[in-house]
């Protein structure tokens, strides 16, 4: 059981929070109102939408309390099998049993079975429904954890819901074969900005799980903060993550927090990429260690919300071994091969100096037998072998970047004016930016990776990511309000085929989340072009009352 199988009702929020426990009250209600009458699931009813989908109306299979998951007799197999036991459990009030068998089959229940089917890839999966059970196939545990999550979403959205409801648990019947587009699709969690807790980005990499997002990008370092302990320069965190934007108290991961999260997300199927942002974006380091300021001084905490004022020195040898020892460590910390050295907005360390400092860098990274990944005004330096520039410009006109991918760079697309999570909805959104443009989810969704930006051809495409700044969002509530309904969006982006992107389509399909979220206790924007079910109340996550305070870190920890 994960972060988001708690609903607010559950939360034990104190006093001091009253908009979070507001907020979470409105929801709950949100969500009784909102069981009966179910509204029935489509086969089709998928997001992301999957590659080929067949019904069978006469199909139809019902989950019961006599249902098992039978599972093959894989420790990596059992797993999923648990996992998805414990997601259907708490609705359902079922016991469904976990039961190896040597060649599972349905049963009355449901199956999962590793198959030697090349087809499917390293993360596809068939799902087939029939009435006498449901079996997930594919070549890998990955993409049974996929499978998993489709048919979460095709049981009815009550299955969301913490305590046991009197539902009829139909799955539509039918198969579905489906596997992503691209290899690499992901979102970004500024933790610098403001700082969020172990408990707030478990429940982040929960809400990536269920969208078949498979990267987790954490901006771990910026002006305001650093956030993440290096034994070897303790004072990064002690001193340089005390503070973050406004009058917060700021916090660092300790190891075993990151280990935390990096494990957490490994079970779900999600690689953590770190990133530590270099030259600039350091104000936080250089507090911390003033050696490593171009004056050597070290300056006072700054807590408001520019950019682009400060760097290391990259004309020291000391940078040099400060950007060794921390790379060093978190390297030796993350089990996956992306190492994300950030380098925009360095405005102020002169063209050739911050080429030759990249350049450098990139070969720090890469002893440590990672890949390195960078934003993309790392373009003008030299290659390095595999490395990735992760565009978030707004024309799709970038000659440097094209010239980068020439010399066999790849591009991970976060296009600021459609995949920024930070920017505001619609004029009134009370948080967020705007200097990229206001993105509804029409304009998050209506955009194509593979052909986005000028010179740079498909097969150079990683994949997609969608970036959350956080200078104006302070709690989970404002995360998941800036989230949905749009990182589904860019989930589809990700993962579905380009024949089948359309805009009506989506936003129908898209509806029906509302009062899964709802159930779930995840506050979300009730964007005016999806047509949500009639019978979904006002959201209680209008612009007018998400909560503009941090809720109480731990407010629903997991128990995982
Ligand atoms: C630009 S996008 C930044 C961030 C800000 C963001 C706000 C990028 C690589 N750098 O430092 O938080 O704009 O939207």
């Amino acid at each position: 059981m994960g972060p988001d199988d708690r609903a607010p009702g559950h939360l034990d929020l104190p006093a001091h929070a009253p908009a979070a426990a507001e907020l979470a009250r409105a929801a709950a209600r949100t969500a009784g109102d909102l069981l009966a009458p179910p509204t029935p699931v489509r086969l089709g009813d998928v997001v992301p939408a999957p590659e080929l989908v067949a019904p069978d109306p006469a199909a139809d299979f019902v989950l019961t309390a006599e249902s098992a998951v039978r599972v093959s007799a894989d420790d990596a197999v059992r797993a999923v099998g648990e996992q998805l036991a414990a997601l259907l459990r708490p609705a359902t009030g079922f016991p469904l049993p976990v039961a190896d068998a040597t060649r599972p089959e349905p049963a009355g229940g449901i199956a999962l079975a590793l198959v030697d089917a090349a087809d499917l890839g390293a993360e596809g999966y068939r799902l087939d429904v029939a009435p006498d059970g449901v079996r997930i196939e594919a070549a890998t545990p990955a993409g049974l954890f996929f499978g998993a999550q489709t048919l979460r979403q095709l049981l009815p959205a009550a299955i969301e819901s913490p305590t046991p409801v009197a539902e009829r648990w139909t799955l539509p019947g039918g198969s579905i074969t489906d596997r992503p587009r691209f290899a690499y699709r992901g979102a970004m969690l500024d933790v610098a900005r403001h700082f969020f807790g172990v408990p707030d980005v478990l429940r982040v990499i929960d809400h990536l799980a269920r969208y078949k997002l498979n990267h987790l990008h954490l901006h771990l370092t910026d002006d305001q903060g650093w956030r993440i302990a290096v034994d070897s320069w303790p004072r990064l965190a002690t001193v340089g993550g005390a503070f973050e934007v406004g009058d917060g108290p700021g916090g660092h991961y300790t190891r075993d927090d990151y280990r935390r999260i990096v494990a957490y997300a490994a079970q779900r199927h999600i690689t953590v990429v770190p990133e530590i942002d270099l030259p600039g974006h350091t104000h936080a380091a250089l507090t911390a260690y003033g050696e490593l300021a171009p004056d050597r001084v070290a300056p006072a905490p700054y807590t408001g919300a520019e950019v682009g004022f400060s760097y290391v020195d990259p004309a020291s040898e000391r940078t040099y071994e400060f950007v060794a020892d921390v790379l060093g460590e978190i390297a030796a910390l993350t089990p996956g091969p992306w190492l994300h050295i950030g380098g925009d907005e360095a405005f102020k360390v002169l063209p050739d100096a911050y080429a030759a400092f990249v350049e450098r860098v990139q070969r720090i990274v890469a002893d440590t037998g990672k890949t390195v990944v960078g934003w993309h005004q790392i373009a003008p330096a030299g290659h390095a072998d595999g490395r990735v520039l992760q565009w978030w410009g707004t024309t799709g006109e970038d000659p440097v970047t094209a010239d980068a991918v020439r010399r066999g760079a790849r591009l991970i697309l976060s296009p600021g004016n459609h995949a920024y999570l930070d920017m505001k909805y619609a004029p009134d959104t009370p948080i967020g930016h705007d200097w990229a443009g206001l993105i509804d989810v029409r304009r998050a969704y209506d955009w194509d990776p593979a052909a986005h930006v000028a010179g740079v051809p498909a097969d150079a495409v990683l994949g997609v990511e969608a970036p959350l700044w956080t200078e104006s969002v302070t709690s989970r509530a404002e995360v998941e309000f800036m989230f949905f309904p749009r990182l589904p969006a860019i989930a589809e982006l990700g993962w579905s085929p380009r024949a089948a992107h359309d805009w009506a389509g989506f936003r129908d399909r898209l509806a029906g989340h509302g009062p899964r979220w709802s159930t779930a206790g995840i506050a979300f924007h009730p964007a005016p072009e999806v047509p949500w079910p009639a019978e979904q109340p006002a959201p209680a996550a209008s612009p007018a009352t998400i909560p503009t305070q941090r809720g109480p870190e731990g407010a629903s920890a997991p128990s995982a």
